[in-house]
């Protein structure tokens, strides 16, 4: 019976993910009913901030599909909520509706809800499991986590490295360090995050434009823009880099606060400069300051796509939740090649910023490594 939850734990896991892109400050939630005899009946997930949740979703599915959920199952990746936000409690939808067993992974650190939910569906009778996948089902969940019980953005650094760990040769060549199937994925990670971070070295050095460039035909998915912030101190970047195009996506340069105004007025109106204050232990622009900015503009979720020494700046202020490591299988093997983090410095390995690999996945011929 166990290892059938998992099945259907897992199936709500990947239906969540559907919503990749959509529903950010809300969590990624998939549910699947089956109906009193066992059948599988419908399948739903959170597919937009506001609307629906899984669970109304998936019933709908299912009663369109011509069953009853009377005396029914429904798993559902995160516990079912039990409050009045943007839409009604799934768990009283789910008691209305007559179900007799609910399967979740895990609990909703909302503290709106958290516990009250599977409370209420115990009160009225109906049996529930929690905990099936749970591990899984927090991972799936790590941004909404984060912010919940901390109010703060989950920040993740993704990178592109040779096996000897570096980013570019010593003249600044990196074009490409990985192929197409790893490159593509870092679109899909686009997808998922409210920003991306990067710093002004990178846009002299590559001059990107950080989109995502996922369509429908070619990967199932419609890709949408993050918005870009730069970090750029002393406003070094040009004015004409492709990543100031105006796509109608958000563009923000973060500056010291004491930045002279000329330096600032050659850039287009669509790009919003941001003073930042100087962090007096290291002397350069506050990265908690402008990551806690940016979590109440809304964005839960920040990507740092930079060169060394701002990733190092971003470990070394204890900012990164999650590292992703693209690696190819080259070797520059050369002194002066730059390395994915720099400014880092450690005397002891004792001292050194220790992860968990949390996953490896192969994107032929690189492969991605996952590290929280
Ligand atoms: C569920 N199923 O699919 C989701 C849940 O403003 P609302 O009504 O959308 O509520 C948002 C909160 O509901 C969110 O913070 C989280 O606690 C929960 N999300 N709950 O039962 C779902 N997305
Ligand atoms: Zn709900």
């Amino acid at each position: 019976m166990e290892e059938l939850y998992k099945i259907y734990i897992k199936q709500c896991i990947e239906l969540a993910k559907n919503g990749e892109g959509h529903v950010s400050p809300n969590p990624l939630v998939g549910a699947v009913v089956l109906d009193k005899n066992g059948n599988f009946a419908g399948s739903g997930w959170h597919q937009k901030y506001g609307e629906p949740h899984a669970e109304p979703n998936a019933i709908k599915n299912a009663e369109q599909n011509g069953f009853d959920c009377k005396g029914g199952t429904i798993f559902v990746s995160l516990e079912p909520c039990c409050h009045y936000g943007k839409t009604p409690p799934c768990a009283d939808l789910i008691i209305s509706k007559g179900f007799k067993k609910v399967i979740i992974g895990c609990t909703d650190p909302n503290p709106k809800v958290a516990g009250k939910g599977i409370e209420k569906l115990k009160a009225a009778g109906i049996e529930v499991i929690s905990g099936v996948l749970e591990e899984e089902c927090k991972t799936l969940n790590e941004i909404f986590i984060k912010n919940q019980l901390q109010k703060a953005p989950f920040v993740a650094i993704k990178t592109a490295t040779t096996l000897d760990g570096k980013i570019a040769t010593k003249t600044g060549s990196s074009k490409w360090i990985t192929a197409e199937k790893a490159r593509k994925q870092v679109h899909r990670l686009r997808n998922k995050f409210d920003a991306i971070i990067t710093g002004s070295g990178t846009i002299i050095a590559d001059d990107p434009s950080m989109t995502c460039r996922l369509t429908m035909e070619e990967d199932g998915i419609c890709g949408r823009n993050p918005i870009r912030v730069i970090v750029d101190s002393n406003a070094k970047t040009d004015p004409n880099a492709k990543i100031f195009a105006d796509d109608g996506t958000k563009v923000i340069l973060a500056v010291c606060e004491n930045i002279e105004d000329e330096k600032i007025s050659k850039y287009p109106p669509n790009v919003e400069i941001l003073k930042c204050s100087i962090d007096a232990a290291t002397g350069k622009l506050d990265l908690k300051k402008l990551t806690a900015f940016l979590y109440e503009r809304g964005c839960c979720s920040l990507l740092v796509e930079a060169g060394g020494y701002l990733n190092g700046a971003f470990l070394k202020a204890g900012l990164a939740d999650k590292v992703y490591q693209f690696i190819a299988p080259k070797i520059l093997g050369d002194d002066d090649a730059m390395g994915f983090v720099r400014g880092f410095d450690v005397a002891e390995i004792s001292q050194g910023k220790t992860f968990k690999i949390q996953s490896v996945q192969n994107f032929d011929p690189d492969i991605l490594v996952t590290y929280s």
